[in-house]
């Protein structure tokens, strides 16, 4: 039986939320967008309120993320639509199912100027897999399903929906629309079964998962696959502790060894972008595993390319009855190499130096942080250490910016993560210049009751800028910050509490106060300026 539904157009919107399992909303307060704060209240569902537009966004996506949910932000009309393109850029890059409910000048007197009036559809619709006017209240409900659905649907992404003014505050009914999860993807089973075969006759192969593995629900399947096909398995975004540290297939460190000296690399559930080299691994054959044919790569010509349902594709690999080469030796070669390189590291994150080196940093979390720690990353060369030297010990627990690599997801997809995981710990790596872009949303940790832990690596400067500029000129400009600046202290006015640390031996201490105080707690560590993360390629 259908169930009707009646109210004004934050009722109708809400019915059609809660049917698809979003928990919460994520807002900063307008007008435009008030009868949905009015259903929201009136029906005690949970509302979270920031201070940029663009954290209420990166919220929703760390609930998308995490949570493999849609996660909803709420944007008034006009400015603070804007204020959110970046994140939902972010979640088209990344493929969260964001929804963005805008606010819309009315539609009655449209043009002839009314308060942050603009269509924000043009400046939506490259960045959404949808974006639509709703006109009318009674067609609220189907609009807000039916986009619920296409985000959800794989490959999935944001969509953003807006309400002129005479459409959410007028009084409607609809029949509440029924909620079907989208239908798995079939992959071709001729395609699945040529990459199998290609795994299997490999004599190097080498699997990179991403992110989709983890959204596709896929970290099971993708194990048994590994383990049937005896394949190395490193992870990248949300894949990594697909597999966790200690199981004989996973890798993280021997990438470089790996990828020269693979000759079948298999790519699944993340694209063939620059964090892979744009899918050139020599003279390996590349297999990329798509969640959708859109997701195919038009840059790259891979040996096979099977597109669907990753946990379809992944069992079908699994259950493979061909033939399978011996992989063992070139299993042995990369542990060893995986070792050679973790002995590396553990010596650096050990290191006694002055100043603090972010490497040791790092080796202080890994005591501090439990296996389910959520780690976020914000930042340039601060955050590449902490994908070196970090290591999720379980799958969802590890928010980086992904490839659109935009500063200033922190404190949003903190106050995603707390609403998510309210007993774990939450942990915010931050550079101090991604401190600028979001430290000011401490106030709405701190007011709602959502305590997290931020690192600031303080190296004074936008090292991730200044050491390639410098590389390239031979001097640089716009690459400085102030020295030893007290953001322990924003965090302290904001209501939070927080302390800087300036010796190694320190650190330890200092994070335990931090995950203790219940409170946003900022431990601000200043860091070695001189100290660059090497990399090949430095722009970003
Ligand atoms: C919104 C945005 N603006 C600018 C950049 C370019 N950018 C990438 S890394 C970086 C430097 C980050 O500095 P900081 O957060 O202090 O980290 P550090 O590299 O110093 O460790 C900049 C400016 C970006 N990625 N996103
Ligand atoms: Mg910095």
């Amino acid at each position: 039986m259908t169930e009707r539904i009646e109210g004004h157009g934050g009722d109708l919107a809400l019915a059609a939320l809660r049917a698809h399992g979003v928990r919460e909303m994520f807002t900063l307060s307008g007008g435009h967008v008030f009868p949905l704060y009015d259903a929201a209240h009136r029906a005690g569902f949970p509302l979270y309120d920031v201070r940029h537009e663009q954290s209420a966004v990166f919220a929703a996506e760390a609930v998308a993320k995490l949570q493999r949910r849609p996660g909803l932000a709420v944007l008034t009309a006009g400015p603070g639509v804007t204020n959110g393109v970046s994140g939902l850029t972010s979640a088209f890059f990344n493929a969260s199912p964001v929804l963005v409910l805008g606010g819309r000048a009315p539609q009655f007197r449209w043009g002839s100027g009314s308060l942050q009036e603009m269509d924000h559809l043009p400046l939506v619709a490259p960045v959404t897999k949808h974006a639509e006017t709703v006109f009318s209240a009674d067609d609220i409900p189907r609009a807000v399903s039916a986009a619920l659905t296409t985000a959800l649907t794989p490959h999935r992404g944001p969509v953003f929906l807006d309400f002129p003014l005479e459409a959410v505050f007028s009084v409607g009914d609809a029949d509440l629309p029924a909620v079907t999860p989208p239908a798995p993807i079939e992959p071709d089973p001729d395609e699945v079964a040529k990459a199998a075969r290609l795994i299997a006759g490999a004599s190097r192969p080498v699997v990179i998962a991403g992110s989709d593995v983890y959204a596709g629900d896929a970290v099971e399947a993708l194990r048994a696959a590994a383990e049937s096909l005896r394949v190395p398995v490193f992870t990248n975004g949300m894949g990594r502790g697909a597999l966790p540290p200690e199981h004989p297939l996973a890798f993280a460190k021997a990438r470089r060894v790996a990828l020269k000296g693979a000759d079948v690399v298999v790519v699944i559930g993340t694209p063939l972008d620059f964090r892979l080299s744009f899918g050139d691994f020599g003279d390996a054959q590349v297999v990329h595993v798509v969640d959708a044919p859109s997701q195919r790569a038009a840059h790259v010509q891979p040996a096979a390319a099977p597109a669907g349902d990753l946990r379809l594709i992944l069992g079908a690999f699994a259950d493979h009855a061909g033939d399978r080469a011996d992989h063992a030796d070139w299993i042995a070669e990369l542990r060893t190499a995986e070792d050679a390189a973790k002995a590396r590291d553990a010596e650096e994150m050990a290191a006694e130096s002055d100043p603090i080196r972010p490497a040791r940093i790092y080796g202080e979390l890994r005591r501090a942080l439990a296996p389910d720690a959520i780690t976020i990353g914000d930042g340039g060369d601060f955050v590449s250490y902490a994908g070196r030297y970090l290591e999720p010990a379980q799958p969802g627990t590890w928010l980086d910016p992904g490839p659109y690599g935009c500063l200033g997801t922190g404190m949003g997809y903190a106050m995603g993560a707390r609403v998510s995981h309210p007993d774990r710990q939450i942990c915010v790596l931050m550079g101090d210049g991604a401190a600028g872009f979001s430290l000011m949303d401490v106030e709405s940790l701190v007011r709602q009751k959502l305590p997290v832990v931020i690192v600031v690596g303080n190296n004074g400067i936008w090292g991730l800028e200044k050491h390639p500029m410098r590389a390239m000129y031979g001097y640089d400009v716009a690459a400085d910050l102030q020295p030893g600046l007290r953001y322990d202290k924003v965090v302290e006015a904001l209501g939070g509490a927080g302390e800087t640390v300036e010796k190694a031996a320190d650190l330890g201490p200092a994070l335990g106060r931090a995950f203790d105080s219940g409170v946003p707690y900022l431990v601000n560590v200043l860091t070695d300026p001189a100290d660059a993360y090497p990399r090949s390629s430095n722009l970003a």
